[in-house]
């Protein structure tokens, strides 16, 4: 409801500011390929606070300010300047992808179509104000408690795949359970879901207004140097700032200045510790086609060989649907402060993170256009159910000869 009129206020402040911002994130950040070729030399790059946008064997490509620039160079790795993939310009017709206004609407439509079996909740602020929201999924009326699967996305700005993924696998469930898919009914009825697909609605509006796509990836925090944005996913407490992130404001790895120092992480802090029986957690990203999971901060597995076989079970499982490579999240390259490092290591739930579609920067990047958002449901459509199955005991995959 506020946010009604918050917003003309800040559009306000926005139009002051809003110059400076623009030309200092476009001049100041470089695309640059640099010859690292393991995820040795790959966290050796992250450390600089560069964010690295993807991966090939023998390079990677990451967004970099000069001083990060400065700091790979003196590493000894080869650093070419791509000028072409700095001026990334889209189309407009991405009009399937839900803004937040958008958003909104379509949680309310479902929530109101469907209000026996969902409930929406906000679940906090975002620091311009925005209602974060949840969107429970529970067919089963008693009061009993379910097993609990937690499913998010858009902690990246523009990575906004991974905002209407979730809320399409939302409104598919929904749709099947109402047109009496036996199979979909018969797992609803003994789960919870909790669907959150904008974690950071701030940092996705701010990536689509002007008409143009601004690769924006933190959130719209003013910092105390007057630069913008905490990067959300590494902002989280769990080793926080252990590695492959930065201290550095106007870095796009701003770890920020504590461990959730944001309202958005802190939102989902105290959602998913709410939650009392959540084994299941998915927090969806883009891109690169991977299934990764914990540890993200350190090479070191995770010292419960018991966990350890569970998550690779699952994630090669999963892995046979999307045809996403699984691996440990360090692997990429070592980052502290995510989620799912924090779900897992916090307390103890099974936490995965997706990069979406597409694998390759040519195949559009964070921006594939709005005619791929379908195919990628489907091929994550049994993954979701995969893991919402296994929602009330994980450890149950060891007992059966799953697996390729
Ligand atoms: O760097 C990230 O936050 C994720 N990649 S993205 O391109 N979507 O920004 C990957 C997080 C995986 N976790 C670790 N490597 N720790
Ligand atoms: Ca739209
Ligand atoms: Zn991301």
């Amino acid at each position: 409801m506020s946010v009604k009129w918050i917003l003309p206020l800040f559009s306000f402040l926005f139009v002051l500011g809003s110059t400076k911002i623009a030309t200092s994130g476009s001049s100041e950040m470089m695309t640059l390929k640099i010859a690292a070729k393991n995820s040795f030399e790959r966290t050796l790059v992250s450390n600089t606070g560069a964010s690295i946008e993807f991966v090939k064997d023998n390079y990677i490509i990451v967004r970099a300010l000069l001083e990060e620039k400065t700091a790979i160079e003196k590493l000894g790795l080869k650093v070419e300047v791509e000028s072409s993939l700095s001026n990334l310009q889209f189309p407009s017709k991405d009009s399937e992808y839900h803004d937040y206004t958008e958003l909104v609407q379509k949680l309310r439509q479902m929530n109101q179509k469907f209000p026996n079996y969902t409930s929406l909740k906000s679940i906090g602020r975002t620091i311009e104000g925005r209602e974060i929201w949840a969107l429970v999924i529970r067919t089963n009326p008693s009061t009993s408690v379910l097993p609990q699967a937690v499913f998010m996305g858009g902690h990246h700005a523009r990575e906004h795949l991974s905002v209407d993924t979730p809320l399409r696998l939302a409104d598919w469930v929904l749709e099947s359970y109402a047109s009496e898919d036996a199979r979909i009914m018969a797992l609803l009825d003994e789960r919870e879901i909790h669907i959150i697909p904008a974690v950071n609605p701030d940092g996705l509006e701010f990536d689509i207004s002007d008409d143009q796509y601004k690769t924006w990836r933190k959130n719209r925090r003013r910092n105390s140097d007057g630069t913008y944005g905490v990067d959300l996913n590494r902002n989280y407490s769990y080793k926080w700032g252990t590695g492959g992130s930065s201290s550095n404001p106007r870095s796009d790895t701003f770890k920020g200045p504590t461990p959730f120092s944001e309202p958005e992480t802190q939102a989902i802090q105290s959602y998913v510790k709410s939650l009392t029986n959540a084994k299941i957690l998915l927090s969806f990203h883009t891109f690169s086609k991977l299934i990764l999971y914990p540890w993200g901060h350190t090479n070191d597995r995770i010292n419960k060989d018991k966990d350890l076989q569970v998550y690779q079970k699952m994630a090669e499982k999963m892995s046979t649907w999307n045809d996403y490579r699984p691996m440990q999240s360090s692997g990429l390259y070592i980052a502290s402060g995510d989620t799912t490092d924090w779900a897992y290591g916090e307390l103890g739930i099974f936490s995965f993170t997706f990069e979406l579609d597409p694998k390759e920067q040519w195949e559009g990047g964070f921006y594939p256009g709005d005619e791929i958002i379908q195919s990628v449901v489907d091929k994550n459509k049994e993954p979701f159910l995969f893991l919402l199955d296994y929602a009330d005991d994980p450890y149950r995959v060891l007992n059966f000869g799953i697996g390729r």
